[in-house]
């Protein structure tokens, strides 16, 4: 059973994660792109697609022509978990 990160666990999660916002609200963490074209958007997509397939863990996300935007929380753990963190920075490699 994957578990919810502590405040402190979250905090410091975070810390590596500037690029992320923190939704209070629902415990999830979220963050918007933004890319030349809609190919470059949806090969971002695919990219991601396949990094969620390996970790078994899904973004919450929506795109429109070049924006892609992304939000992660673990429903099995009710808000965030270890799965999010390790999912965002693969997701960060990807652009930054
Ligand atoms: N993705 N974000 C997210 N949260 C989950 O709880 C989750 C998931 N992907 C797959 C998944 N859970 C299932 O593998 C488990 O519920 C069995």
């Amino acid at each position: 059973m994957i578990e919810q990160l502590s405040e402190a666990e979250r905090a410091d999660a975070l810390d590596g994660l500037p690029e992320w916002d923190y939704d209070e609200g629902r415990d999830a963490i979220g963050r918007s792109f933004s890319f030349n074209s809609f190919s470059e958007a949806f090969a971002f997509m695919t990219q991601v697609a396949l990094l969620a397939e390996k970790a078994d863990h899904h973004p919450e996300w929506s795109n429109v022509y070049n924006r892609v935007d992304i939000v992660l929380t673990t429903h099995d753990a009710g808000g965030l978990s270890t799965r999010d963190i390790e999912l965002a920075g693969q997701i960060d490699d990807l652009v930054d």
